[in-house]
């Protein structure tokens, strides 16, 4: 890159302002790589210097407007900290309004979280959205202002820094492949403004579409067919990768990338500690591919990365890619993003709770788990989405498993159509042309509590609960930043309501959507309600993560247990060592393991010479402190 490195920097008067002498060192770190990655993507262009020299200049300003207290943060936690590693770190997300209503009764909200050990709350998308079509929060009309219902930004401002004095850091998404239809640059595209209408992927004629079409598969084929939406304010075919209100940004126009890294730095300078990059994989396009995951991507997010090195640097990226575990893990690394969502560990733990095998998952934990220095996983059960069978067909092959058939019979398991079943979970996007579809539900009604209920069958109902805690006992000790999805805690089951409002009606997702209910709530120390019970075990595995160092190990190893059902890892940290062994089967097993050590979420003391018992869907997290070295 011959572009000298501060010349048009000094030109504009910046290099005289104080803030610079903060701000040059890490512009230094960054040059490099942040001008040979621009010029990557948009080199081809006559003002490609230019763009990037007004990238770094608004990445400056940002740097200035920061408040005082977010550049303390800057300065105390660094990625290079690696505090999100740390084994206090238990993460919770949840809807504004369902959870508490508004920001400032989320504030008095706190407390709870408090109780349940929370230090990093993710709040689903939050922004301006479109009245009924606002895909739960996904179709953004400003990234400046709040859905008026729960507030302000300025709220959420304060909610940052209420929650940043109580250790809890501020999570929030970063929805950036593209916007509703009502967002301000989509009304200056309608109204003709050629600028803004260089911000979407526009085309005249429906040929035109037709060879970008050819390669690409529908998200949504419940709600229509194509990526293509014809809109009759533009007269013109719009790109819409998900629903047709949602317009998908062009970043091959390098003013996109500006607008929304002045979007991203207005986000961070609000508060928010860790922004979730949502649907990272379609960011980038290119004629004659599927458009998924393409190396532009990457580049498109190492350059959002670099801005926030040089502008919020305390700022990280989780990565949203629901996709080939190949591919997710090509997202993960300090130049991208730091943290990703773990959904083969999720979509793995509900497939060996249907087949009581743990193959799968075992394969998956001894290949896929292990990630680069810096970065970790966020580990969850459920979220806001549905669940999709993302692992990869040449991995089931190995253990046998043909992977089309292994999904028909997931999907049938889990929607309650097969027998058998404990899950009353709904289906999600039926593709009838290729037999795909995806699964919802709370994770109480997909591990038998709701089934066992309504059966009435207390034997049934005590192996759900240790189900799900099977479940959450490995999210919260596999290594990485463990996501509890808020009702969960107290064992909320499906809500049905979203069938009776026509804005919701047509997206299953919301049956796992939970409204707060203070009556739950009330039980949760009451351990003869369900609520109870579950509440006392998320609070075990919360306070025991807690209280030893080795759960912030990232890596684990594999034990093999001889028996198919029966799941096992090491986690070793300096002298302490922890064995998590479970059992996905609803029999009780015994298993020689030659494990030994005290469990942390009960009374047993093993010794290694004596088989490990284990109820149906029984979990130990096994501790010792080894003394001499083995
Ligand atoms: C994300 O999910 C969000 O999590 C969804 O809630 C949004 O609806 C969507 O983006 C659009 O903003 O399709 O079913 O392959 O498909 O990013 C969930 C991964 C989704 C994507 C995933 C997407």
């Amino acid at each position: 890159m011959d572009l000298p490195l501060f010349l048009p920097f000094e030109a504009r008067g910046l290099t005289q302002k104080p803030e610079w002498a903060e701000f040059a060192p890490r512009l230094e770190t960054q040059w490099e790589d942040l001008s040979r990655r621009f010029l990557q993507l948009y080199g081809h262009r006559e003002d490609a210097e230019a763009q990037l020299a007004e990238l770094v200049a608004e990445a400056f300003a940002a740097w200035r407007a920061r408040p005082a207290v977010f550049q303390e943060r800057d300065r105390r936690r660094p990625p290079a900290s690696l505090w999100f590693q740390s084994q206090e770190q238990v993460g919770a997300v949840a809807y504004v309004d369902r959870w508490a209503g508004d920001f400032r009764a989320l504030e008095a909200r706190v407390p709870y979280l408090k109780e349940l050990g929370v230090t990093y709350l993710h709040l689903m998308p939050f922004f301006l959205a479109p009245e009924n079509e606002s895909d739960g929060g996904y179709a953004v009309s400003s990234y400046r202002h709040t859905d008026p219902r729960l507030g302000t930004m300025d709220d959420v401002q304060h909610l940052a820094q209420v929650l940043d004095k109580e250790g809890i850091v501020l999570v929030a998404d970063f929805v950036f492949n593209h916007t509703s239809h009502e967002h301000e640059w989509a009304l200056k595209a309608r109204e003709g403004d050629p600028v803004y209408q260089g911000y979407y992927w526009l085309f005249d004629h429906k040929d035109e579409t037709a060879p970008w079409q050819a390669g690409l598969r529908d998200i949504f084929p419940e709600t229509r067919k194509g990526s293509f939406t014809w809109d009759t304010g533009l007269a013109k075919w719009v790109w819409t990768t998900f629903n047709s209100f949602q317009w998908d940004l062009n970043y091959s126009n390098p003013e996109v990338l500006r607008a929304m890294a002045r979007e991203l730095t207005s986000l961070a300078n609000r508060g928010l500690g860790i922004l979730r990059l949502d649907a990272v994989a379609f960011v980038w396009k290119q004629q004659g591919t599927n458009c998924e995951n393409l190396p532009g991507a990457h580049t498109l997010i190492q350059l959002f990365q670099a801005v926030a090195r040089l502008a919020c640097p305390s700022l990280l990226f989780l990565s949203e890619a629901i996709v080939h575990p190949d591919d997710i893990a090509r997202y993960i690394s300090p130049a991208e993003c730091q943290l990703s969502y773990n959904p083969l560990l999720m979509a793995e733990l509900w497939e060996a709770s249907a087949t009581k095998e743990v193959k799968l998952l075992e394969l998956s934990l001894r290949t896929r788990h292990a990630l680069p220095a810096g970065t970790a996983w966020v580990n969850y059960v459920r979220c806001h989405d549905d669940i999709g069978w993302t692992f990869a067909d040449e991995d089931a092959a190995q253990v046998g498993i043909n992977g089309y058939d292994h999904r028909q019979f997931l999907n049938k398991f889990y929607t309650g159509d097969f027998d058998g079943t404990f899950s009353r979970g709904v289906s999600f996007q039926h593709n009838p042309d290729t037999g795909d579809r995806r699964i919802c539900g709370s994770a109480a009604s997909l591990a038998g509590v709701e089934k066992a209920r309504l059966d009435e069958d207390p034997a049934a109902l005590q192996t759900a609960l240790r189900r799900l805690t099977l479940l959450y006992g490995i999210a919260y000790s596999a290594g990485g930043l463990p996501l509890l999805y808020l009702g969960d805690e107290l064992g909320v089951e499906n809500w049905y309501g979203y069938e009776k409002d026509p804005a919701m009606v047509k997206d299953s997702r919301w049956v796992h959507r939970p409204l707060w209910s203070d009556a739950d709530a009330a039980k949760r120390h009451d351990s003869t309600t369900v609520a109870g019970r579950v509440f006392e075990r998320l609070l075990t595995l919360s306070r025991q993560r807690k209280a030893h160092a080795v759960f912030g190990t990232q890596g684990l190893e594999v034990l093999a247990t001889g028996h198919p059902s029966v799941l096992a890892y090491r986690k070793v940290l300096g002298n302490q060592r922890l064995t998590v062994v479970g059992n996905f089967s609803e029999t009780p097993v015994k298993v020689w393991a030659g494990v030994s050590g005290r469990d942390l979420l009960g009374s047993l003391v093993q010794q290694a010479q004596h088989p490990l018992e284990l109820p149906a869907c029984g979990l130990v997290w096994l501790y010792e402190e080894v003394t001499s070295a083995r």
